[in-house]
């Protein structure tokens, strides 16, 4: 079926070979699909109308592969790769499976994990650069603890900051067009894990040696399980020009990490963020980093993926229509000049600081009896809105 919503890869959508390839593994249960190649997923996706394919090392290359094999390997997927068009925008190292790094990658309590975390981090930038990728994501889904007895968080973040860097300096010595974006997350696997949220990594950005390298990745389920509105951390993200890609995904409330197919939870907060990122007119790579439910077989994988891009462009038309709409755009006309505008519908002159301006306020009077007052019709907004997402408006 073609339609307005119908996903082309000009819309930029990018799913990983983790996603759509998740086999349905969880705590209690074995997987329940077989593994699907990653020649057949990038196939798939390039008929789904996806733009491209991210990946971590190990999702196309086993960690076992003797050099030959991974030269294969890597031949057929670029063979796949150049059949259909796809790209691959991100690719990311697996620092999480295997027990080596049960205690964390960067921040192991041992040497020589941190330092095995590098090597294995630099292989899989070569890889990525093979590849084409621009973009590498951080998810330091193990850099946590379980016990504070355990670890020093100082001298961990220290680790952190010695990695980045190092690998920074790599990315550079090597000429490589290449920018790193960290992901947060505040626990699972680890029963906390460091720099928890989008807001800690941006600070945490500005103490690196190149900062200028390194952005965010923020995703909508690691916020909501800290708690946090989504859309919030991305438009600081965006205000700070840290907004190197996202992670969809849908998420509820006090959960373990869901992955959910984004928008399918919370389809409020979903739209909210597609405005953002379009009027924001962000030009980065709209990431799905979700999976299908574990009671699906392959059908139900690309009806998942292909659900994923309509919603996205579906709620983007919304966001149209909320532009657009007269009633929603009068009241926030109304807002936008409220106190003394700057004439017409333009907002009032910003606040800078001179002793002039200073001295104006001090003498300035306010009716505050009138103030207090008003009501801000925050109620109405709110239910033209829900009434143009539930296609009533
Ligand atoms: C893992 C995690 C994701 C990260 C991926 C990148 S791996 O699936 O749950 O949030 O983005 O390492
Ligand atoms: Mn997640
Ligand atoms: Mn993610």
């Amino acid at each position: 079926m073609q339609d307005a919503y119908t996903p082309r890869p000009e819309h930029h959508f990018t799913f990983g070979l983790w996603t759509v390839g998740n086999p349905g593994r969880d705590p209690f249960g074995e997987p329940v699909r077989a593994p699907i190649p990653p020649a057949r997923i990038v196939h798939k996706l390039a008929e789904l109308g996806a733009y491209g394919v991210n990946l971590h090392d190990n999702d196309l290359v086993p960690s076992d592969a003797a050099a030959s094999e991974r030269d294969r390997i890597v031949r057929d997927f670029t063979a796949a790769l150049q059949a259909t068009g796809l790209q691959v925008p991100m690719a990311t190292t697996n620092l999480f499976s295997d027990p080596a790094f049960r205690d964390g990658a960067f921040t192991s309590n041992d040497a020589r994990v941190r330092a095995y975390a590098l090597q294995k981090t630099l292989a899989a930038i070569d890889l990525g650069v093979e590849l084409g990728a621009s973009m590498y994501v951080f998810w330091g889904g193990r850099e946590g603890v379980e016990t504070n007895a355990a670890k020093d968080a100082r001298s961990a973040l220290g680790w952190y900051r010695d990695a980045i860097n190092f690998l920074c300096d790599y990315v550079r010595a090597q000429r490589y067009d290449m920018r790193f974006a960290l992901e947060a997350k505040p626990n699972e696997p680890r029963g906390d894990i460091f720099l928890p949220t989008t807001g800690h990594m941006l600070a945490f950005i500005y103490t690196l040696d190149h900062p200028e390298m390194v952005g965010l990745n923020p995703e909508v389920a690691h916020e909501q399980m800290a708690g946090l509105d989504c859309s919030h951390a991305v438009a600081q993200a965006l205000d700070a020009g840290k907004l190197f890609h996202i992670d969809l995904n849908g998420q509820k409330l006090g959960r373990f990490d869901q992955d959910l197919r984004f928008g399918s939870d919370d389809p409020k907060g979903a739209f909210f963020l597609v405005k953002l990122l379009e009027d924001a007119r962000w030009p980065g790579m709209r990431h799905f980093d979700s999976h299908a439910y574990r009671t699906e077989d392959e059908d139900g994988v690309w009806d998942f993926a292909s659900g994923s891009m309509r919603t996205y462009l579906i709620l983007k038309e919304r966001a149209e229509r909320f532009n657009a709409d007269p009633e929603i755009q009068q009241l926030l006309a109304e807002l936008r000049t409220r106190g003394g505008g700057g004439g017409g519908d333009k907002p009032a002159e910003r606040i800078v600081f001179s002793a002039e301006r200073a001295r104006a306020l001090q003498a300035e009077t306010f009716d505050l009896p009138a103030i207090r007052r008003q009501g801000y019709a925050y109620e109405r907004l709110d239910q033209l809105t829900m009434e143009l997402l539930l296609g009533v408006r």
